[in-house]
């Protein structure tokens, strides 16, 4: 990763010629990284790729597992020794990026957002919060502003409890908590404004049956950090050891905390932190979840990318209690998923499905107050964008995911969950 910091030193000099790209110079680039998609088809090529994690120029976008596929990203300083390997050792790696550069650059066109809030592009975390603010202006007896938390950085973690009648049973709707994962919050906000203006009428059915408490983005400073710095940031921005910043916020919840899916190193990408709760997003956000969570029956978290429905846990492949109906549901609701657009969903078990993930939310919701239906997807694509999903994806993702949630919420009220 190469930031142009001496540019901004130079430019002190030149301050009236260049100063306006300054900001942009201090942007980390990622020009010749690139992108590649291997089959993990046996242990010793697990192993193998085992060696490159934690290990500089290699960036792992989804970890490696047997039978699976893992995406990689490669600095062009070992662009040469991976080509190595590479051969001696018949990964066959599929060329996804050429430039994940020229992606970041393509993803999200600069447009002049003034007029309405909108799901052409990604917003800014102070665009959002307005946004959240005129939900509450225009529709005050519906719209509550909530702030659930906060950040290391002292900004607000802001989002709105949406009642039609008051005692509804409780959905939580949690976005962004890995900072990179933009399509996460512009989703999470498209469903908000669904549940309020849609005319449909399985729409308008569900977003009156329940109250929903929605909260776009998690994980404030690292959304921030992705737009102003690097676009490819997962964790919260707390400096923590040996001069590394932040922890894996879906690794540092108080339930079966570092069991399994983490590591010790500070600057890993999955670093559970200190100890549980030791960020203070997720300190506050789970006492704030605490304060209603007798009202909640639902808890979905979204991310990206893989598109995958998931059920806890993400420590243990023991199925919970209720999993065949989870299952079900899951099922139901990819189904419903896939018919506008065609896209693909697979459903199960965390640990079957993925990988080891312990400390993450849900699962820290669903093992401490048991709260029955509990999902986390993981939104579009397969890898062929990954993380950097291009602007004009996000409304044929949010509609396809919208279709889902209601064949979701009908299929738990049919199984008798959330009757209030
Ligand atoms: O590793 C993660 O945290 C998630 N995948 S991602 O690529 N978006 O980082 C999987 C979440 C697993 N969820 C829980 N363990 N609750
Ligand atoms: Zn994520």
């Amino acid at each position: 990763m190469k930031s142009n910091c001496t540019m901004k030193v130079i430019s002190l000099y030149f301050l009236v010629i260049v100063g306006i790209t300054c900001a942009d110079d201090d942007k980390v680039r990622y020009d010749g990284y690139r992108l590649y998609k291997v089959h993990v088809t046996d242990d010793t090529k697990l192993e193998l790729l085992h060696t490159m994690r934690d290990s500089d120029g290699y960036a792992f976008w989804e970890r490696p597992r047997v039978n699976y596929t893992a995406d990689v990203m490669i600095s062009p300083e070992k662009l040469q020794e991976f080509m190595q390997i590479a051969n001696t050792s018949e990964l066959e790696p599929e060329l996804m990026m050429e430039n994940v550069q020229k992606y970041i650059d393509d993803e999200n066109p600069r447009r002049n957002v003034r007029g309405n809030f909108d799901w052409l592009g990604y917003h800014r975390l102070d665009v959002i919060y307005r946004w959240l603010d005129s939900l509450v202006t225009q529709h005050p007896e519906i719209v509550k502003p909530v702030t659930g938390g906060s950040s290391y950085q002292g900004r607000s973690i802001r989002g709105v409890k949406l009642s039609y009648k008051e005692g509804n049973p409780g959905v939580f709707i949690e976005g962004g908590i890995h900072a990179r994962e933009w399509i996460s919050p512009a989703v999470v906000t498209y469903i908000l404004n669904e549940l309020i203006l849609s005319d449909d009428s399985r729409i308008r059915y569900m977003a009156e049956s329940y109250d929903w408490y929605i909260f776009p983005v998690f994980n404030p400073d690292g959304y921030e950090y992705t737009h102003t710095t690097n676009r490819l940031w997962r964790k919260t921005r707390r400096p923590t050891r040996g001069g590394c910043i932040g922890a894996d916020p879906n690794r540092n919840w108080n339930f079966h905390w570092a069991d399994g899916g983490t590591s010790p190193f500070p600057c890993s990408e999955i670093y559970p932190g200190d100890k549980p709760f030791s960020e203070t997003e997720t300190r506050t956000m789970s006492e704030y979840i605490d304060s209603i969570h007798e009202k909640i029956f639902a808890y979905i978290a979204f991310h990206s990318y893989s598109q995958l429905l998931l059920i806890p846990y993400g420590h243990t492949n023991k199925r919970v209690y209720n999993y065949n109906d989870l299952f079900q549901i899951g099922n139901y609701s990819a189904n419903a998923l896939s018919k506008r657009y065609g896209t693909k969903y697979r459903v199960g078990n965390i640990v079957d499905i993925i990988y080891v993930a312990s400390g993450g939310s849900m699962d820290w919701v669903r093992g401490t107050y048991n709260t029955p239906i509990t999902f986390t997807y993981e939104l579009r694509d397969t890898g062929r964008n990954g993380f950097i999903l291009p602007a004009n994806q996000i409304i044929p993702t949010a509609e396809e995911t919208m279709d889902s949630l209601v064949a979701m919420f009908e299929q738990t009220a049919k199984l008798g969950y959330g009757a209030s």
